[in-house]
């Protein structure tokens, strides 16, 4: 290996943790072989000992736990935070995530090439795809190292949706629809959500794909695929991370992936260089910072190689790997952070924890949803919920904002 990072290359290591108490996201890495969805995977899930012990494990080769950061309210608040599910670090809080490396995806999957069928419904149940595309251009269609440029990444986004909405339709299709009796408009629905059971999607985003794309149960393919599209953009968002930015060159095919997508990107390289070098306490680096500082002596390679590192984040404000997560979870999928607190004076739980766990919930949820989160008792009995930063009342219906801390009143 000539690159950049060996020096700092000792092993790929694969960290097999599945989490009962993460919250409840599920990213998976997509996309062709060799864009650096393995690599990415072991820089994001190498998370120090503190957060893996707060992990309760099981193994897993390709499942892990990788973390996304929000505010953590305790600085406004000015108290000190003890938090159960997730980590503060000055301030900052870490809330575990799952995260899922998924093989690689060849052109003609949906008809079955390479791992096919398999591997798509493995794609379809994570909350989030993060497609890793090589920005490089170094690798070709079917994932075969190329000359860096040679490729257009932004091939690579078109081909990943087509193979998705091919594949999804491939399981409408098997329903018949066009040989079955007139349905009427509810059972046509119910009956495209059984079909689509399977791949976690909610019978509201069927029933909203199909009234904004006008589906009727005669229509043709065409009309078939519109409704997938827009259902597969609805159900399973994507985000897009541009990855191999640290390649000369890939600055000019990265602008002009942006230029058609939104693409975060980054170096899972550098990324995965600068958590093992911070392992070793070679350098100080938190993930997701822009910078890190140098606190050992280090030979010349290695000094080159942060060189390298430190320049392609000056260009891109950071590594790209925590953005992309982030990018994912806060921006794609519209997740928000919440606190619940028992106690709203001292934003504490029962046992007098402050700010014990946060919550991902999705943008729009109300405070009603969020009793049923902590306790499906607490959402029955559900008679009042208080904003703990306001201490004011706020109704069933209240929507939650990211980073609320809010105490949940029940009856008995
Ligand atoms: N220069 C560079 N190489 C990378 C980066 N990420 C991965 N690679 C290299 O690309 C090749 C394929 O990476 P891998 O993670 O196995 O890809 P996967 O098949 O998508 O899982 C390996 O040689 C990696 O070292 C990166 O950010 N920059
Ligand atoms: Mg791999």
């Amino acid at each position: 290996m000539d690159t950049f990072y060996e020096p700092f290359y000792l092993f790929v290591p694969i960290y097999p943790i599945r989490n009962e108490r993460c919250l409840p996201v599920l990213a998976a890495l997509v996309g062709k072989p060799n864009c650096g969805k393995s690599t990415m995977f072991s820089a994001a899930t190498l998370v120090d000992v503190e957060i893996s012990n707060r992990i309760f494990t099981t193994i897993q080769p390709n499942k892990g736990i990788a973390y996304v950061r929000a505010r953590c309210p305790c600085t406004e608040l000015q108290v000190r935070c003890t938090p159960v599910n997730s980590l503060c670090r000055n301030g900052t809080r870490l809330l575990p995530i799952n995260i899922v490396d998924i093989a690689g995806l060849v052109p003609d999957a949906h008809q079955g090439r390479g791992l096919g069928n398999q591997f798509l419904s493995d794609i379809m149940q994570a909350d989030a795809l993060i497609h890793v595309v090589d920005v490089s251009g170094s690798t070709d269609k079917d994932g075969n190292p190329v000359g860096p440029g040679t490729h257009d990444p932004a091939e690579d986004v078109a081909f990943f949706t087509q193979e998705l909405d091919y594949w999804m339709l491939g399981i409408v299709q098997k329903m018949n629809l066009g040989r079955r009796v007139d349905l009427r408009e509810k059972e046509f629905i119910a009956a495209l959500h059984k079909q689509l059971a399977g791949l976690g999607i909610a019978l509201a985003d069927v029933e909203y794909a199909a009234a904004a794309t006008g589906l009727k149960q005669a229509a043709p393919e065409s009309a078939y695929l519109q409704f997938i599209e827009l259902l597969r953009k609805k159900s399973k968002p994507i985000t897009i991370a541009a990855n191999k930015a640290d390649v000369p060159g890939a600055d000019k095919l990265h602008e002009r992936l942006k230029e058609r997508y939104d693409a975060v990107p980054c170096s899972a390289a550098a990324e995965l260089m600068l958590r093992r070098a911070a392992e070793q306490q070679l350098v100080t680096y938190a993930p997701g910072d822009g910078d890190f500082a140098v606190s050992k002596e280090l030979d010349d390679r290695q000094r080159k190689a942060l060189d390298i590192i430190r320049a392609l984040m000056k260009r891109f404000g950071s590594t790209g790997v925590q953005q992309a997560l982030e990018k994912a979870v806060f921006g794609t999928l519209g997740m928000i952070a919440v606190y619940p607190v028992e106690n709203e004076h001292k934003f504490s739980d029962k046992q007098g924890r402050v700010l014990p766990d946060v919550f991902l919930m999705k943008k729009g949820s109300t405070a009603l949803d969020l009793a049923f989160k902590v306790h499906e008792d607490i959402g029955k009995k559900f008679i009042a919920a208080v904003d703990a930063r306001t201490h004011k009342s706020v109704s069933a219906s209240y929507q939650l904002k990211h980073n609320d801390t809010i105490s949940i009143k029940a009856g008995r």
